[in-house]
């Protein structure tokens, strides 16, 4: 049985719009990594219908304690949009979601193009600004259960994200390697990390990002945002909660829950 990767993507595009978990795709047909990364284009061709246009991409399994959580060692990559951004102190509509967790993470943003496919375009030279992250994640799929394939065709399950203050790179960069960053849901802790977990250096996300996007065809235009990918494992957002991620030499970023989940 053959089934269009435009039927999947819409599949996957109703699990979100009914905050509906639905069985892995790969249970009803097998996908190569190349046609995952069709399907999650044709997701967000969906949302851009919508007029919900991407602002950014994200980086998932950077880190070994996420790609533990779940089972997958590969990084992939995911993109970010509009409706998904929170403002840092914002409240995170949680109606809408299905199951979702919550990762401390570091953003980048692009000062200027980054062309995939120029060998000469060096995506850290583009990389302007730097700020702390929290992003949140919700897999459409049952039990937050999926294979490589599955998770890269649901966009790498991006959901919703916040950021902290911008800072310029140029001003922290030395600081970035080896920083501990923090997890507080409700001023307790729930998570410790360092972002020496992101691929050795948060900063190495740059060159995979521009690697990722070359091979499945996203483009980076200045502004892009950039999510390097959990530096700990993820926790279980709660409805009614206070959430705080805390980069240390970089600052912090909070996110509100409502009262209800989806
Ligand atoms: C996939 C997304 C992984 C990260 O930071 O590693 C990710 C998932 O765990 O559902 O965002
Ligand atoms: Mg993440």
């Amino acid at each position: 049985m053959t089934i269009p990767l435009q039927d999947l993507a819409a599949r996957l595009d109703d699990a979100v719009l009914n905050a509906t978990a639905i069985r892995q795709l790969t249970t009803d047909v097998e996908l190569t990594l190349e046609e995952a990364y069709a399907v999650q284009r044709a997701g967000v061709a969906l949302r851009a219908e919508r007029a919900d246009c991407p602002v950014g991409v994200k980086l998932g399994f950077t880190s070994k304690a996420k790609a533990a959580q779940m089972g997958v060692s590969d990084v992939i990559l995911g993109t970010l949009t509009e409706s998904m951004q929170v403002e840092d102190g914002g409240t995170l509509d949680c109606a809408r979601l299905i199951h979702p967790r919550i990762e401390p993470e570091v953003a980048f943003r692009l000062g200027r193009d980054v062309d995939p496919d120029d060998p000469a375009s060096d995506p850290l030279i583009a990389t302007t600004e730097v700020a702390p992250a929290v992003e949140v994640i919700d897999s459409r799929y049952r039990n937050f259960t999926f294979s490589l394939q599955d998770v890269v065709a649901d966009n790498a399950s991006a959901a919703g994200f916040a950021l902290g203050p911008w800072r310029t790179l140029h001003e922290v960069r030395d600081d970035l390697a080896n920083t501990a960053v923090v997890l507080e849901i409700d001023g307790h802790i729930a998570e410790t990390g360092s972002t020496a977990a992101i691929l050795g250096d948060p900063l190495r996300a740059l060159a995979a990002v521009k690697r990722l996007a070359r091979r499945h065809r996203l483009a980076l235009p200045a502004g892009t945002i950039i999510l390097a990918g959990a530096a700990t494992a993820a926790a279980p957002l709660q409805a009614g909660s206070v959430i705080r991620a805390t980069v240390a030499g970089l600052g912090q970023v909070t996110m509100r829950t409502d009262k209800r989940l989806g």
